[in-house]
């Protein structure tokens, strides 16, 4: 370990401390600080038209409207969805009482592999699940046709695809529902924080109510709701992280030039081309060790740069058909999941944020380097 300071995998984006203390004087003025309030408003209208995308909801973190989003559509039975993501997206589905239904992920993208979606649909299944991992877009086009098909729900964990476009147009716009996540670690930040993006008022409305205790009216409750209202500190945090996120996202997209281009002529380590026609958002950077080609493993690489204060991370290791509560399910065989247990066993996901330094990246390039020697 070095005395210099840590390179993390990532670090916030932080509004200008001053611009921020001046909207706090305001809410602080208002004495109104939760309950759609009026950032609250101005950052899902803001959140609207950045996104291009028809109606916003926000709520309290990225988890809970996976949750409401199974609720709101009614989904009960079996959901399809990748064992490549954050154990967030399989747990929202075990907490509405469906059982999750791992599907196989495609190597060159990560994400579920439309070819095997159906021969994983049976009578009880309900929906699919797919994640935009790394923000890298899903299938959405397959997707949508196989669902079409055969009668399902699509909610797209978009937690990572904050501001993707393919061909100009949201990716939001896929399936029935959305959801994205604003915690700390995110492209765009409010702390903790997340949002559902929908197509139409009438689910604002109900999704609305949902995360307001299904209240309605003050007097009448439409459903089970729970309580996910982002409150007014935490909505100006986020206008204000929003005049600011192209240029974080530039600055990110900056870093990945540099590491791929240093890194193309490294043997045993590959990494994720753009895609022609996506305006990705760099959210995250993984690389996938080849340990007969590089020479080393992937946890030998990781724990070197570790050494070198080098903090990447192994998401999505391990893989979450793996972890306790779901390993049992006949779906998590680790031999009906190969290409999720390759990439789960080889990926390290190197330091990656907009303020990340030029000495910084090359040191991570250096460490990577000179431990292949
Ligand atoms: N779906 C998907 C596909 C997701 O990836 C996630 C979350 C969700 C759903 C659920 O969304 P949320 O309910 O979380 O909104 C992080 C995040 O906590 C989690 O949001 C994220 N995905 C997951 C992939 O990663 P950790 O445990 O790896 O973060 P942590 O605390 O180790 O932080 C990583 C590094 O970031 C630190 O080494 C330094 C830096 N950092 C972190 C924090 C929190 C800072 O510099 N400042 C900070 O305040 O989980």
């Amino acid at each position: 370990m070095t005395d210099q300071k840590p390179i993390t995998v990532t670090s916030p984006l932080l509004p200008d401390l001053d611009s921020f203390d001046g909207l706090l004087r305001e809410i602080w003025d208002s004495k109104w600080i939760t309950n759609n309030g009026s950032f609250h408003q101005r950052l899902e209208a803001a959140l609207a038209e950045y996104l291009k995308v028809t109606c916003v909801s926000l709520f309290t973190n990225g988890t809970l409207p996976l949750l409401t989003a199974l609720q709101a559509l009614d989904i009960q039975g079996e959901v399809i969805t990748t064992p490549y993501s954050f154990v967030a997206t399989t747990h929202s589905i075990w907490w509405n009482g469906c059982q999750p239904v791992f599907v196989d992920v495609d190597p060159a993208t990560g994400n579920l592999d439309p070819d095997r979606i159906e021969e994983a649909i049976t009578p009880r299944t309900a929906a699919i699940m797919p994640v935009h991992v790394y923000g890298r877009p899903c299938d959405t086009a397959r997707i949508q046709e196989i669902a079409d098909r055969h009668g399902l729900k699509v909610i797209y964990d978009a937690a990572h695809a904050f501001g993707v476009e393919v061909g100009g147009d949201s990716i939001l716009k896929a399936g029935d529902l959305s959801t994205l996540s604003f915690h700390a670690t995110k492209v765009f930040n409010t702390i903790e924080g997340g949002a559902m993006v929908m197509h139409d008022p009438a689910m604002k409305k109900r999704i609305d109510f949902l995360k307001n205790f299904g209240f309605a009216s003050e007097v009448e409750v439409v459903g089970p709701g729970i309580n996910s209202k982002m409150d007014e500190v935490r909505s100006a945090f986020g206008l204000l992280n929003l005049r600011q996120v192209d240029a974080a996202i530039e600055a990110r997209h900056q870093v990945a030039v540099r590491y791929r281009e240093a890194l193309k002529d490294v043997e045993g380590i590959s990494c994720f081309q753009d895609i022609p026609g996506v305006r990705h958002n760099y959210s995250y950077f993984p690389v996938f060790v080849d340990e007969k080609k590089f020479g080393m493993s992937r946890d030998a690489l990781y724990f070197k740069m570790r050494e070198q204060g080098i903090y990447g991370r192994r998401y999505f290791y391990p893989l979450i058909s793996s972890f306790s509560p779901y390993r049992d399910l006949p779906s998590a065989a680790p031999e009906h999941l190969p290409q999720a247990n390759k990439m789960a066993d080889s990926v390290i996901c190197l330091p990656m944020h907009h303020e990340l330094s030029t000495e910084a990246v090359e040191k991570v390039l250096q460490t990577i380097k000179s431990a292949q020697l």
